[in-house]
């Protein structure tokens, strides 16, 4: 089947990304837009654009009948569904498919099948799956609870059942704090989830986060290695690398090979992740399945040279993946680093305003998946994820240099941006070993603030402006790291900090 015009069912970086994917397989592609962002990347980047509704995303973006109404009055013939917002709802899936349009991603059953987290539990146990030791059912009782938790050895972690995402979740150090634990982590999963049910899991110490990215089509399930994923803050990532230095090809085959199990139990069908705790000793533990593309994706695109996206539309129009030759080995080492808009100076809240100037990176290897462009608008009503900057090289402290290298040339004027963090973090002796874990960044607060230079970014759109007007007034430069004046100045902006 021939797909001609998918609907994309998103917005920001993750929207052009699809959308770019469309033009080169010769798709024409729709894009959605709110009140809050009609004049957005990828409202201009796809074909054909549709008003869904006002700014909230729960009157536009998460409404199912409005994302339908466009395909239809667009003539879609397939929704892709980004990642966040609808993607991972079984009832949209089905309600695509019920529309008699493709949905870009795995079946509703299987979305379904991985959604309920203490029946993926069992599913993947059943499997073969290493899942953390723990219950298989929700605990109705304290001293039932009691005497699990004593056979599995304290610190145990209570979890919402329709969990997720770390809310409804509680460490629990000894027996007297479980009765309370209990109650609480259910209050907070009743509230998030509607769900009050809660299990117990041995609490694993200092894990890394790993996930393996799987692909899977008609006739094959493969596996394309892992992501390293332990630097967040509160479940929110910040930078990602694949491959990750604390597996080796063996530890590679052996949880890559769960993963597959672990999709192939449900029927997977397309691209999907699959989520690990690596603990320091080896053992891995099955976590959750994401039914959907990830954030982080292109960092496997860079170790395995593959484009995930493309393989999504292909497998949905069932012509099947373009990895023959598998098992695949990682080539060279990738890094992503998520460029948030977020003030460390007032709490990390996201930062708003209109973008001035945006100036990003290139190069060899050097890649930005942009969501933004200068004069755009950074509202409060999506997420704060203004693009990413993805680097890939021979190793990885090639990658990291690289990293380090696209960071100085990224300027963002009009919000405040991560981006000193993650020059910070790049030059940290114990990240650079690759001593992380998902804990890293609590250990590390030193690196969520520094003494920035505050007018690094201004002066650098300054300057480009300056250059800009000499340009445009075919003038002698002004300013300029050139010419008699220009050297002087280029050497006193470099000793200043300018990168
Ligand atoms: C755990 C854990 C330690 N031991 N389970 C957090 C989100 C949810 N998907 C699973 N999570 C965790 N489960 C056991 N038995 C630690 C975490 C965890 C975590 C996992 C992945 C990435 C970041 C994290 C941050 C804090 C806690």
């Amino acid at each position: 089947m021939k797909l001609n015009r998918v609907l994309v069912a998103n917005r920001g970086e993750i929207a052009v990304r699809v959308i770019r994917a469309c033009r080169e397989e010769g798709i024409e592609s729709v894009a959605v837009y709110s009140d809050a962002d009609r004049s957005s990347p990828h409202v201009r980047a796809a074909d054909l654009a549709w008003r869904i509704g006002p700014a909230r995303p729960a009157d536009s973006y998460l409404r199912i009948k409005a994302i339908l109404e466009a395909a239809v009055a667009s003539k879609a013939d397939a929704i892709h569904p980004g990642y966040g917002f609808l993607s991972e709802r079984a009832e949209f899936a089905e309600a695509v498919e019920h529309a008699g349009l493709v949905f870009i991603g795995p079946s509703s059953a299987a979305i379904r099948a991985m959604g309920d987290k203490t029946a993926a539990r069992q599913r993947m146990r059943a499997a073969g799956v290493p899942v953390v030791p723990g219950g298989t059912e929700p605990v109705t009782d304290v001293p039932g609870a009691q005497v699990l938790a004593r056979a599995l050895g304290y610190p145990v972690m209570v979890k919402a059942s329709a969990g997720g995402g770390g809310r409804g979740m509680r460490v629990v150090a000894g027996p007297d704090a479980l009765g309370p634990a209990l109650t609480s982590a259910a209050a907070e999963a009743e509230k998030a989830f509607g769900d009050r049910r809660v299990y117990l899991e041995k609490f694993i110490e200092r894990p890394r986060h790993i996930e393996i990215q799987v692909l899977a089509d008609f006739a094959k399930t493969v596996h394309l290695g892992e992501r390293e994923c332990s630097i967040q803050r509160r479940h929110q990532k910040l930078l990602e690398e694949a491959p990750s230095s604390a597996v080796s090809p063996q530890l590679r085959r052996d949880i890559g090979s769960a993963a597959i199990a672990a999709a192939a139990a449900v029927g997977y069908r397309g691209a999907g992740t699959c989520e690990f705790l690596l603990a320091a000793d080896g053992s891995f533990y099955f976590l959750e399945m994401n039914t959907r593309i990830q954030v982080e994706h292109p960092v496997t695109e860079f170790a395995y040279g593959v484009d995930l996206v493309r393989e999504q539309l292909r497998i949905a129009a069932g012509k099947g993946m373009t990895v023959s030759e598998w098992p695949m080995a990682p080539r060279g080492h990738s890094i992503e680093c998520r460029i948030i808009s977020e003030d460390p100076a007032n709490g990390f809240l996201p930062s708003t305003g209109t973008i001035r100037h945006l100036r990003t990176p290139s190069g060899p290897e050097v890649r930005w998946d942009g969501g933004v462009e200068a004069g755009d608008e950074v509202t409060r009503h999506y997420d704060s994820l203004l693009g990413k900057l993805v680097v890939h090289a021979e190793d990885r402290s090639a990658a990291i240099r690289r990293m380090r290298r696209a960071l100085s040339e990224l300027v963002v004027v009009g919000v405040a941006t991560n981006q000193a963090f993650h020059q910070r973090l790049l030059a940290d002796p114990a990240f650079q070993r690759g001593e992380v874990d998902i804990q890293f960044l609590e250990r590390r607060t030193d690196l969520l603030t520094g003494a920035d230079d505050p007018a690094r970014n201004l002066r650098l759109a300054v300057a480009a402006a300056l250059a800009e007007e000499d340009r445009r007034q075919r003038r002698k430069p002004a300013v300029s790291g050139a010419g008699e004046n220009g050297g002087e100045w280029s050497r006193a902006g470099r000793l200043e900090g300018l990168r």
